[in-house]
C-alpha cells in the first residue's frame, strides 16, 4: 500500500519531520537498519530538547573537529546506514574538504546487500574510492565483539584520526585503546560514545555536516596549524557535554511557564 505525505513546509516541525521521512525511504530502500529507525527516534527526542538548532556547546566543539581534521594526517570519516541516508551528499563535500581524508562503511548491523547500497549511493555524488567493502582488506579491532570490529587495514587502522557519526559505544572506547582521536556526533550527551570521544558534537547530523565544511573551509584560509593546535588542545569534551546538558534541562523548564 502506498501513501501520499503531506507536510506543510509552515509545519512548526517541517524540518525534523522530512528528516524523519528521509530515514523511513533510506530503509526502504535498503540503506537504513530496521534498528536504525529506533536509534533515529531517540535522536529525534533530544534534538526535541535542544530546540533543533545548534547550541553554543555544539558550535564550539564543530570548531575544534574542523580543527582536528585539518591537522590530521590520515583522517577518516566513517559512515554507517543512517548517516548514508541522511547525509551522503553532504558527506561527499566533507570528504573532497578535508585533503588526506578517506571514508570508509563501517555497519554495526552488517549485510553485505546494505553496504553495496551504500557505497553506491556515496557513488552517486562522486565518491569512489570507498574503504571497508573489499574482505580482504579487512582486519579486527582488538577486543570488539561486534561486527564493527572488522576495519580497513588501509583505513580506520592506520588513521590517526577517526570521525564516527552515530556511534556504538564499544567501538569508540576501543578506538581510544588504539590512539585514535576520535571525533563524534552524537545526540545523547550521555552515551558512552559521547564520553569517550575527544570531540563530541552534540547536534543533529544534518546540522553538523555543513557547518563543519564552513568552518573547514574557513580555518583553510585563516589559521595556521599552531592556531589549529590550539583549538584542538584548549577543547573540553567533559564541559561541552555538561553545558549540552544543561540547555536540554534549563531552556526546556523555562519554556513552561
Ligand atoms: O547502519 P548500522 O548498521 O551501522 O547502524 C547504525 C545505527 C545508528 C543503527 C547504530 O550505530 C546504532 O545502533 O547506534 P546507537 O547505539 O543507537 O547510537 C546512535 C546514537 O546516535 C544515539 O545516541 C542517538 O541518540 C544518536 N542519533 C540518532 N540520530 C542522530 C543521532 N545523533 C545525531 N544526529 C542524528 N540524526
Amino acid at each position: 500500500m502506498t501513501r501520499e505525505i503531506t507536510i506543510p513546509t509552515t509545519h512548526p516541525r517541517y524540518t525534523s519531520l522530512m528528516t524523519r521521512e528521509k530515514i523511513v525511504e533510506g530503509y526502504k530502500s535498503g540503506l537504513v537498519a530496521l534498528e536504525g529507525l529506533i536509534a533515529h527516534g531517540r535522536g529525534e527526542c533530544f534534538d526535541y530538547l535542544i530546540g533543533e538548532q545548534s547550541i553554543e556547546s555544539a558550535k564550539l566543539a564543530t570548531e575544534a573537529a574542523a580543527a582536528q581534521l585539518l591537522i590530521s594526517n590520515f583522517p577518516v570519516i566513517s559512515v554507517n546506514g543512517n548517516v548514508a541516508a541522511l547525509c551522503s551528499e553532504l558527506l561527499s563535500s566533507l570528504y573532497r574538504s578535508v585533503k588526506k581524508s578517506m571514508l570508509e562503511i563501517n555497519l554495526f548491523y552488517y549485510t553485505k546487500e546494505r553496504e553495496s547500497k551504500i557505497s553506491n549511493e556515496l557513488a552517486k555524488y562522486g565518491v569512489s574510492n570507498i574503504l571497508g567493502t573489499n574482505p580482504k582488506n579487512l582486519v579486527k579491532i582488538p577486543e570488539l565483539e561486534s561486527n564493527r570490529r572488522s576495519v580497513d587495514c588501509n583505513g580506520i587502522f592506520r588513521a590517526d584520526t577517526v570521525f564516527v557519526p552515530l556511534e556504538d559505544g564499544d567501538r569508540t572506547l576501543a578506538l581510544k585503546k588504539m590512539d585514535k582521536n576520535v571525533i563524534t556526533v552524537d545526540l545523547n550527551p550521555l552515551s558512552r560514545t559521547s564520553l569517550a570521544a575527544d570531540i563530541t558534537i552534540v547536534d543533529n547530523i544534518i546540522r553538523v555536516i555543513p557547518l563543519l565544511i564552513d568552518r573547514i573551509q574557513y580555518h583553510e584560509k585563516n589559521s595556521n596549524e599552531s592556531d589549529l593546535m590550539r583549538i584542538v588542545k584548549t577543547h573540553d569534551n567533559k564541559k561541552g557535554l555538561k553545558d549540552a546538558l544543561f540547555t536540554m534541562n534549563k531552556d526546556r523548564v523555562d519554556r513552561i511557564t
